[in-house]
């Protein structure tokens, strides 16, 4: 086997988002354009010789061929070892797990996430650190300006490994240990909950139906609910990983998960509904007639939390991303313990979890997560709620019903306007921004305008300051509008307006999201110009 050197040059725009580098399959595909941003990520932690790392992803289209290549280039570069998923298939959550457990040097993770997948669909690649989470921004700006400067990459010229069973095998001198992606996270979710509590729920009639989404949770699911809990065969639904999730865009939302919807909707639904997503980070939570929002699951898990093992002994704290409802906020507040409020991305929760100064995780985009993992974890928020439901025996609709009545209600929305021409959406939020010191005191419609600031954070824990984290505006009733541009879209620009008002009247607890929101859309559109900027009617997609 030869390590040979290929000549490159720096590619445009390989700045990591979000959650890692985002872009269509086929400019992922393009000459040189994976390697370079390997190579990048390898410069960016100081190269791997001598170091071990975990690799896997979603399934999509270019995964396995991916996989391969960041297999060759880290051989070539001196890895101690690579452990990777059969068929390189690892969930996020899972690879976070694994990063932990095995007290690796990082990992690398092939997923645009909820992206649509194939050849036509999205690509993504990320490197997580040796916590298990999503590089911190000090990384990521490493990575970003190492793909500026690169010029060369080495690789190994050798046949392609056998992925497709576990064992462990060599590399040039590298080791490659090939695992099952399910059993390690398997392991982890039975020390945290009461799987006898949840098989005797299952036992006594309890019903379930989890869409995988043709996406990399299906195993997961059939292993732990169907073989380990219970679940009548058949509970997941769409549970193979295909390349190109069955031609469908796995985000766990009442748009593209309608068919779970449909049927949770239906007088024949079953108790519990639940999907997850691409990687297998995000979650959507139902119960029979019942959608429950991913701010509201937060501030219910937080609530109840105590009732499984792995947190029975009460939290440490709670941690949502700004523009996550302040559901979880009262929830925190009644319970006496500290709340904090990050930027978007999994990666600001990652010292506050380290530190041991937050226990539960989440944001509105349908994450929810624990201390377990450093990344969000669609199944294991599943099996909180099935540990909540075993232990209380209450309907999801009682539930939800009750947590309102208590704490009261934040009505809650986001409205995204996709693909808006870059200037346009900048123009938009320039123009705010720079409007933003003279809103306050201001009326649009029925609302007053009580703040308005940019968001920016200061990491208590390592003191790290993130600038320009989004637009908030908060009105006298309680609710709040904010502004931001997406993260992780790889066409155009996405924009999010994010709507929530609070409610604690006993008797209007049950209205419609975006009746009882009316007053903050039509603010939002009036003080920022919604349809003029973005020349669009209505937003593309409505949570
Ligand atoms: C990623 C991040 C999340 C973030 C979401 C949406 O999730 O890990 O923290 O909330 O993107 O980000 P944006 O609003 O910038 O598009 P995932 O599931 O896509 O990896």
């Amino acid at each position: 086997m030869q390590k040979i050197t290929v000549q490159t040059r720096p590619i445009d725009a390989q700045k990591p988002g979000t959650s890692g580098l985002r872009k269509k399959t086929h400019v992922f595909m393009g000459p040189h354009y994976l390697e370079n941003y390997v190579q990048a990520i390898f410069d960016g932690i100081g190269g791997v010789a001598g170091k071990r790392l975990v690799l896997g992803g979603d399934g999509r289209y270019f995964n396995d061929r991916a996989a391969q290549v960041i297999l060759r280039m880290a051989a070539a570069q001196g890895a101690a070892g690579v452990i990777v998923g059969v068929n390189a298939l690892l969930s996020t959550p899972a690879a976070s797990h694994l990063i932990r457990l095995r007290g690796t040097d990082g990992g690398l993770i092939l997923s645009a996430s909820h992206n649509p997948g194939g050849p036509e669909g999205d690509f993504g690649l990320k490197y997580n650190t040796p916590n298990g989470g999503p590089a911190p921004e000090n990384v990521t700006d490493r990575i970003f300006a190492a793909t500026q400067t690169v010029s060369q990459y080495t690789i190994l010229e050798a046949h392609d490994l056998d992925l497709t069973r576990p064992g462990t095998t060599a590399l040039g001198e590298m080791t490659v240990e090939i695992l099952d992606p399910v059993a390690d996270y398997a392991a982890l979710m039975e020390t945290l909950f009461d799987f006898d509590a949840i098989r005797a729920l299952f036992a006594s009639g309890f019903t379930m139906r989890f869409d995988a989404m043709h996406a990399v949770t299906g195993p997961y699911a059939h292993a732990i609910l169907e073989g380990m809990l219970g679940a009548a065969p058949g509970t997941v639904v769409n549970g193979t990983p295909s390349p190109d999730f069955g031609g469908g865009h796995p985000d766990p939302n009442p748009i593209w998960a309608k068919d779970l919807v449909d049927r949770m909707m239906a007088p024949d639904a079953p108790d519990f509904g639940a999907a997850s997503d691409g990687d297998g980070d995000r979650n959507m939570i139902m119960g029979r007639g019942v959608y429950v929002g991913p701010s509201d699951s937060l501030a219910l898990l937080t609530a109840h939390a105590h009732r499984a093992p792995g947190y029975a002994r009460g939290l440490k704290g709670v941690a949502r991303s700004m523009p996550t409802s302040g559901a979880v906020d009262r929830v925190a507040a009644a319970l006496g313990m500290a709340c904090y409020e990050t930027p978007t991305g999994w990666k600001f929760f990652g010292n506050l979890l380290d530190a041991g100064r937050a226990t539960l995780c989440g944001e509105e985009s349908a994450g929810t997560g624990s201390d377990h993992v450093r990344e969000k974890d669609g199944l294991w928020a599943v099996l909180l709620w099935l540990n909540i439901l075993a232990d209380t025996r209450a309907s999801m609709a009682d539930l939800l019903a009750g947590h309102w009545r208590r704490y009261g209600r934040n009505y809650y929305s986001r409205h995204d306007y996709e693909d808006v021409a870059a200037d346009r959406a900048n123009a938009l939020y320039d123009g705010l921004r720079a409007r933003l010191g003279s809103l306050a005191g201001q009326t649009f419609g029925a609302l007053t305008v009580a703040s308005a600031d940019e968001f920016a954070y200061d990491d208590p824990v390592d003191g790290s300051h993130s600038a320009a984290q989004g637009l908030r505006i908060g009105f006298t009733s309680g609710g709040r509008v904010v502004f931001r541009l997406s993260g992780t879209g790889t066409v155009g620009a996405t924009l999010r307006v994010y709507l929530e008002e609070v409610e604690t009247d006993p008797a209007r607890l049950d209205r419609d999201a975006q009746e009882a929101l009316a007053d903050v859309i039509a603010a939002a559109e009036a003080i920022a110009g919604i349809k003029a900027h973005t020349g669009r009617e209505a937003p593309d997609v409505i949570t």
